[in-house]
């Protein structure tokens, strides 16, 4: 009898028996091997990446029974205060965070895409020394219509006391993030992280409730033919970014893809290489992306996997933002694809 290679080899139900060889690394665990530390920092770590699972865990919940149930989908008739129309889910997703956090007894302000100031919770102040930064959910024009989703995140040490609740320290560069990442929302949902110490990816497995590592150490492709901007905008853009597109049109092999949910497009970059771009327009000088809780965030994460981030003018890691919520364009991607949008921008070609 002829044997199975060891790959077919099937357990009693069925089941390829290597999908049980995973080492089942889980989040709070890896957080604390790449610390090397059992040391109060590095369980404060542990904890916070923890609860942001958490939070990932409700909302991929909600979403994958959105459809089932009444008053989760649409729009609540408000708009926030980016001007943008706010829906359910934004509302859903932002308080989850708020809710996990102010049981996490470590951080102390939360600032959202979707609230004007930061959120405080004053009970955690006196220990809490982080704060959240996070967009709850990234691409919210796919809500409706069951398709990729994200959240956004950033973990700040507070910096100085913040008596009368300005937040003046959170104006900072992106260099001060000591965690960034983004929880997907696809078929599976992954999580994926930096602590700066390389990136990481994570698989919700629904049946453990656990997100599982998937990939260690990431690295992004020096290059890639795929490009990734809303070409809509294109009489929006600065004649540099139109020579730019129009070059990619006449050069064989670029390809271009576009999901209307930026943590999409930029896992699909940071596995297979290529540039996302969301250049300012004449109307939105900064482009629509939020420096701290939507760019930064990403910047950190994709640097640390050797690719690049940059406004076209400067990293986005140098940006010092003047408020909350500034906006700044971005080009973001693999290390070659990137400095080719530069180039257009500072020489023309
Ligand atoms: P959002 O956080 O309000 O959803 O805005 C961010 C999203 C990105 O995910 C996406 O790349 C971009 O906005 C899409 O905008 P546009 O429809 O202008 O292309
Ligand atoms: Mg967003």
């Amino acid at each position: 009898m002829t044997q199975a290679p060891e790959s077919l080899n099937l357990s009693m139900n069925g089941v390829p028996e290597r999908s049980l060889d995973r080492d089942c690394t889980t989040l709070s665990r890896h957080v604390l091997q790449q610390l090397q530390s059992f040391g109060p920092q590095a369980q404060d770590l542990s904890a916070l990446m923890n609860r942001i699972a958490l939070a990932g865990k409700l909302i991929s919940r909600r979403l994958s029974h959105a459809g089932l149930m009444e008053g989760v989908l649409g729009f609540t008739g408000e708009v926030n205060v980016q001007g943008e129309s706010v829906k359910k889910m934004d509302v859903y997703a932002n308080d989850v965070f708020i809710s996990v956090f102010k049981q996490s007894g470590l951080v102390c302000r939360l600032a959202s895409e979707e609230m004007e100031k930061p959120y405080y919770i004053p009970e955690n102040c006196p220990i809490g020394r982080y704060t959240l930064l996070y967009d709850p959910i990234d691409g919210s024009s796919n809500t409706d219509i069951n398709l990729s989703l994200g959240s956004i995140f950033s973990i700040r040490q507070q910096e100085g006391e913040d008596l009368n609740g300005e937040a003046k320290d959170l104006l900072a560069n992106g260099r001060n993030q000591i965690a960034a990442g983004y929880i997907l929302y696809g078929p599976s949902t992954m999580l994926v992280y930096t602590i700066g110490k390389g990136v990481h990816s994570f698989t919700l497995d629904p049946s453990l409730g656990e997100f599982i590592l998937t990939e260690e150490n990431m690295r992004i492709p020096q290059h890639s033919p795929i490009y990734s901007v809303n070409e809509g905008n294109f009489w929006q853009w600065d004649e540099s970014i139109r020579e730019y597109i129009r070059y990619v049109h006449r050069t064989e092999g670029y390809t271009s893809r576009y999901s209307g949910a930026m943590v999409s497009d930029i896992h699909r970059i940071l596995i297979q290489g290529g540039v996302f771009l969301y250049p300012g327009t004449l109307s939105k000088p900064d482009g629509k992306l939020r420096l701290l809780y939507e760019t930064a965030p990403l910047a950190f994460l994709i640097e640390q996997a050797g690719g690049r981030a940059t406004t076209g003018h400067m990293e986005i890691l140098d940006v010092v933002p003047k408020k909350l919520h500034q906006r700044t364009p971005l080009i973001i991607g693999s290390p070659k694809d990137v400095a080719k949008v530069e180039s257009f921008i500072q020489n023309g070609h």
